[in-house]
């Protein structure tokens, strides 16, 4: 009578169980079981964009067994899950199919949730989040008022994408590579209107610093973070204009102040109209009307013709007094350094392109070695090494950054002679949090034309969004349409105000959902501190590449803010994080085509043929995607092979960090391990039921051996399930214990009991279902997921042991048991502390140490 393994069956009956159960509950600090130390294991919540894919459940699997692993070790586990609600697709589905956004929105978190609820994934529910929902948006708004109140969130003029067509603003996603709006095809233009800012550039130097204390995140990352930050080093030099305006200019190369020939201001420059003499009056207007059009990454494309106009004006250069002409071009941003630059076209290749377009002169003032470089013969400008020239005090010195070079010469004696002072500067901008759009946090202030801007009191939140509106997609923003909701009392003064109707960048909701998690239904505040200061930092957080610059630094930028305001403790919110590697898809690809094939129309998948072409077609795997048939449907495999199937193959096929072939030979192969792990335990279940799994005193050759295969396998997966989480070779040791037990002859041993015993609770937190079924079935009624994690016995591990005599001055006083391959070190390690060598050298000194490998050690003691 041998039962089947039926996934479909026992998967929905242990879910029901552990959720009735509240298994996955989190213990809080003030629980019962507060000695116990607390792991916070955390996936990146998705967008609720309708169903769940396999970028998702590899997320989940991942972090899942790593929660599971943690409660079974001995720690109190947060391990939450939320939605990521606000964002464009909601809105874009209500207008292309009337659907109001929150009810497409909440539908789709309720189909996902279902999808999530079948994976097995360990989560307290209890503390689901919703960034859509006013209980979490409330402090969203919250929160940015504590940006406001610390002046660190304000409006200025920011450029946007402007639809001329529909007269809307348009998201960056809403704007085609040929820079067309989406819905009206229009070219999109750009446009300046009053935005909100948060200051996240006051934290750029403690944000790039701080990547030191990451030693658990990839490198490739904080790289990425540091790049993003962007820091420069050099100096802010003064010029004179002849009018006697001021022009500080930043310069990673203050060195080659001598070989300055022009100067170059942003067509921004507020000094720009001032400088400009009448004659260049015309020019220079429509100069700066063209660079209003373009966008930064146009001004500053490598390669591009250089374009500019002469002002008219000249200024003074600082060191050597010399008069040189001002000029505007647009590869000079306004929003970087001062917004003007001193021009060396000897050793900058921009300005030398600059000058040969003008005619300017170029001089040189670095040489390198062995060479004679000529300004009027130069083909491109020289930034590498040489010795300064024509430059004053710094002649002769080396050109570089280094100690004892020129760049750091030429700025002490810039401070010393008060003409310019070391500085760095960041790439990083301020973050332009508005958005002209509905479904999004409103950002909570009112206009008062008397006050002016106004924070809506604390207590008057949330300002909730208006489900009565129509979305267009043309025109002013939704909300700014909705009169009723617009027009309200200043709460300052009482005159009639207008809301703010911008709502927030969706980043920012994502920015702190980590710290809801820890008090997610808190009512009446953002979160408790003490909860937060209990759980965080996250111990593991696990989620796609894609967000390796942008919410990380957010979320890290949000954390040290609410350090500085007092509210929580830790200043790093991510202690480790694991960036998951992509599921890609297997498809059928014409290599002279490029064309993707259907695979139903592939005849013969041994050899596959282009149906159309007859010609030979190549199998590929990449990222899943419509267009190319090559996407697998999470539940459709949770349908055929149970979701422990699913998830032992995600964690087998490739390592966590590397992109993972979908391949369903593979699928199956897990399938069927599973159920040669079923057969064999319900085998034993029938039969053996009973037989405790204790060690006996004396062990059998194949109880030692099987022993051995236990406690290597739970040595093994331990050490991969350590911090670097190699799931795929843990898999393969519970593999090889299932193997083990499979062609043990000692099936009636307690060893063998403690085998299958083992092998259940290793793979446990892989596939948590299958493996609560087998334990129940050996007569269990607690959860396989509440017994601690086996610790290795290294006594079990021992290869194979060789009987040593130890002798104290050449006479035998016993012998010992060592491992076989123990060298000499170790073999006299054993014998010092073997009782037969201890009782005799006791007290005295030990003056040598005879040690024979395989046979004897010897110890030679004084007196
Ligand atoms: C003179 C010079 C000589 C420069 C030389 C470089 C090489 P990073 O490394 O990106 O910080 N620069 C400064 N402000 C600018 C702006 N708003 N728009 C465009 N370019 C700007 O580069 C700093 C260098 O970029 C500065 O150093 C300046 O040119 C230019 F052999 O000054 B340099
Ligand atoms: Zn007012």
């Amino acid at each position: 009578m041998e039962s089947r393994y039926e996934p479909q069956v026992i998967e929905k009956q242990w879910q029901q169980v552990w959720a009735d159960q509240g298994l996955d509950r989190t213990l809080d600090a003030d629980d019962a079981k507060q000695a116990k130390p607390k792991f916070y294991a955390l996936s990146m919540f998705p967008y609720p964009s309708g169903t769940l894919h396999m970028g998702h459940v590899r997320n989940y699997t991942i972090t899942d067994v790593i929660a599971r692993v943690h409660r079974m070790q001995g720690y109190r586990v947060l391990h939450p899950m939320g939605w990521d609600a606000f964002g464009l697709p909601a809105e874009n589905a209500a207008i292309d199919r009337g659907v109001p956004p929150a009810k497409w929105t909440y539908q789709n978190i309720a189909q996902m949730r279902s999808e999530l609820k079948r994976l097995g994934l360990s989560y307290d529910w209890e503390r689901e989040v919703t960034t859509c929902s006013p209980d979490y948006y409330r402090w969203t708004q919250w929160l940015f008022l504590e940006f406001f109140q610390a002046g660190l969130a304000y409006q200025k003029e920011a450029a946007v994408n402007w639809d001329p067509i529909d007269q809307t603003v348009l998201a960056n996603e809403q704007v085609d590579s040929e820079g067309r709006s989406w819905r009206s095809g229009a070219i999109v233009e750009r446009k300046l209107l009053r935005q909100w800012f948060l200051k996240i550039t006051d934290y750029a130097e403690q944000l790039l610093q701080d990547l030191d204390k990451l030693p658990g995140w990839p490198e490739r990352v904080k790289l990425m973070q540091a790049n993003w930050i962007g820091k420069s080093t050099g100096a802010q030099v003064t010029f004179t204009t002849e009018q006697g305006d001021e022009i500080p200019v930043f310069t990673t190369r203050p060195d080659t102040l001598w070989g300055a020939t022009f100067m170059v201001l942003s067509p921004e420059h507020p000094l720009v109209s001032k400088l400009t003499t009448p004659d260049q009056a015309a020019a220079i207007a429509a100069y700066q009307q063209a660079a209003a059009t373009k966008n930064e990454i146009d001004r500053t494309a490598e390669g591009r013709e250089k374009t500019g106009v002469w002002t008219g004006s000249y200024a003074i250069n600082p060191v050597n007094g010399e008069k040189i002409p001002i000029w505007i071009a647009d590869y000079v941003l306004m929003d970087y350094g001062t917004g003007a630059i001193m021009a060396v076209p000897a050793h900058d290749q921009r300005d030398f392109e600059f000058a040969r377009t003008f005619g300017l002169p170029v001089r040189v003032v670095v040489q390198p070695e062995g060479q004679t470089l000529d300004g009027e013969t130069l083909t491109a400008a020289w930034p590498g090494e040489g010795v300064m020239v024509n430059s004053g005090p710094i002649d002769g010195i080396p050109a570089g950054k280094g100690e004892g070079q020129s760049v750091l010469a030429a700025i002490a004696w810039l401070e010393q002679q008060g003409k310019g002072k070391g500085m760095a500067n960041y790439r990083l901008r301020d973050w332009l949090i508005s958005r002209q759009r509905y479904w999004g946090c409103p950002i909570p202030v009112i206009h008062c034309p008397d006050c002016g801007t106004v924070p809506v009191p604390t207590t008057d939140l949330p300002v909730l969004l208006p489900e009565a509106v129509e979305l267009t997609g043309r025109g002013a923003s939704p909300l700014a349409q909705l009169e009723s909701w617009v027009n309200v009392a200043c709460p300052q003064c009482g005159a009639a105000a207008r809301r703010e109707t911008d709502t927030m960048d969706t980043f920012i909701d994502s920015s702190w959902y980590f710290l809801r998690y820890p008090d997610a239904q808190n009512a009446n505040q953002v979160f408790d501190p003490a909860k937060v200061n209990d759980w965080m930092p996250v111990d593991q957080y696990v989620g796609g590449i894609e967000h390796a610059i942008l919410h990380l630094l957010y979320s890290r930028f949000f954390t040290k803010f609410l350090r500085d305001r007092g509210l929580i403790k830790c200043d790093e919110p991510f202690q480790r994080l694991l960036t998951q590697g992509m599921v890609q898809g297997k498809t059928y690809k014409n290599p002279r085509t490029g064309k993707y094939v259907v695979p139903a129309q592939v005849a013969d998948p041994a050899n596959p043929v282009d149906p159309e072409t007859g010609e030979a077609l190549t199998v590929v795997y990449e990222k899943m995607s419509k267009s190319k048939y090559n996407g697998v449907a999470p539940e459709a495999v949770i349908d055929k092979y149970g979701a422990d199937t699913a998830r032992m193959f995600i964690l087998f096929k490739a390592p966590p960090e590397k992109d993972l072939e979908w391949d369903e030979a593979d699928v199956e192969g897990q399938f069927r391990f599973l159920n040669r792990v079923w057969r064999l335990v319900t085998e034993f279940a029938q039969t053996r039921q009973g037989v405790a799994p204790t060690t006996p005193d004396t062990l059998t050759k194949p109880e030692k051996d099987l022993r051995r295969a236990i406690h290597t396998a739970i040595q093994e997966t331990t050490h991969d399930l350590a911090g670097d989480y190699q799931f795929n070779t843990a898999v393969s040791e519970l593999m090889k214990l299932s193997n083990a037990l499979n062609e043990a002859t000692c099936v009636d041993s307690p060893v063998y009991a403690e085998g299958i015993e083992t092998l259940l609770r290793l793979l446990a937190p892989f596939a948590p279902h299958i493996s609560e079924e087998l334990w129940h079935q050996l007569g269990h009624q607690d959860s396989v997921h509440q017994q601690p994690w086996p610790v290795a016995d290294p006594q079990a591990l021992v290869v194979d042991e060789i009987t040593i005599v130890i002798q104290v001055m050449g006479k035998t006083r016993g012998t010992i048991q060592v491992p076989a391959g123990a060298d000499r070190q170790a073999l006299e390690d054993y014998a010092r502390q073997s009782p037969a060598a201890q009782r005799h050298i006791e007290g005295k000194a030990i003056k040598k140490v005879i040690v024979v490998p395989g046979k004897l050690v010897n110890f030679v003691v004084a007196g």
